[in-house]
């Protein structure tokens, strides 16, 4: 009798823990609840800028080497390295995006918003001890990317990341010369985007529960070998005739957070053509 009782004791203790360790997440434990994500900022950063002072980009190769003969650092190349500061989750970021190649100088397009539709080619690369160590197999496709999001569901692979959806509008796209061949562009912008994890595949946005996914690169620093051959000029995602961009009630140059209907509420302007 004791023995069932002490069983019986067990299993109630376990379902106890079992219930006050996770009861949001259905017993699902969330890996990354320790993780300081505002000290990670800080030393991604001390990561990218020792990058930055230890390698510079060469022309010829089309490549970024490790300095070994007084070359210019990317960090002190001025004219071509931009730094943004990006606030993502509560916490300030820097993003460091390195252009190569501009694009089309007299493209009447100029550049797109953070908000148009591009079409892009991108190679994705770690930053690890110093050293990008290019991985053919990862990700390097041409591809059409929405920039916000939209009642489409898109796969992993479109998502688009907050450090290259921020770096776009330093890039101008190319121009299409395709000739009853495949698709072709030439003059177009490159360049390499530095993201701190935090815009890139950040574990805090990680969700726990019985579909969940650890993806190898949460909370690693990504570097984007980038070219734009195209966007959307003024891409108007509810053809409302009203470009997304210009959906942006409150002004403050955001349209994802503006929610004039008030009927709909949780609908933003941008996808809401009774908004315009
Ligand atoms: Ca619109
Ligand atoms: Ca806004
Ligand atoms: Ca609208």
């Amino acid at each position: 009798m004791s023995k069932i009782k002490s069983i019986f004791f067990l299993v109630a203790l376990s379902v106890i823990v079992f219930i006050s360790c996770d009861e949001e997440n259905f017993g699902f434990i969330n890996p990354f609840e320790d993780v300081d994500y505002e000290a990670l900022a800080k030393s991604d950063n001390d990561s990218i800028v020792q990058f930055l002072s230890t390698h510079y980009y060469d022309a010829n190769l089309d490549d970024i080497r490790l300095i070994n003969a007084g070359q210019t650092a990317l960090i002190n190349d001025t004219e071509n390295l931009k730094i943004k500061d990006v606030t993502q989750n509560d916490i300030d970021y820097k993003l460091y995006v390195y252009i190569t190649e501009e694009g089309k100088p007299n493209s009447t397009k100029g550049n797109p918003t953070k908000v148009d539709s591009v079409f892009i080619s991108r190679t994705e690369i770690p930053l690890i001890n110093n050293s990008i160590a290019f991985d053919p197999t990862r990700r390097n496709n041409k591809i059409w990317w929405n920039l916000v999001r939209t009642f489409v569901p898109i796969s992993p692979d479109e998502r688009a990341l907050v450090g290259a959806v921020n770096a776009f509008p330093f890039f101008r796209p190319g121009e299409n010369i395709t000739n009853n061949g495949p698709i072709t562009y030439q003059n177009t912008g490159k360049g390499y985007v530095f993201m701190p994890s935090g815009l890139a595949y950040p574990s805090i946005d990680f969700v726990p529960g019985p579909r969940q996914n650890i993806d190898p690169l949460f909370d690693i620093i990504i570097v984007y070998k980038l070219e734009l051959l195209d966007f959307v000029e003024n891409t108007d995602h509810d053809n409302d005739g009203k470009a997304t961009i210009e959906e942006d009630a409150n002004g403050d140059g955001d349209p994802t957070n503006d929610f004039s209907d008030t009927s709909r509420p949780n609908l933003p302007d941008y996808l809401n053509p009774n908004i315009n």
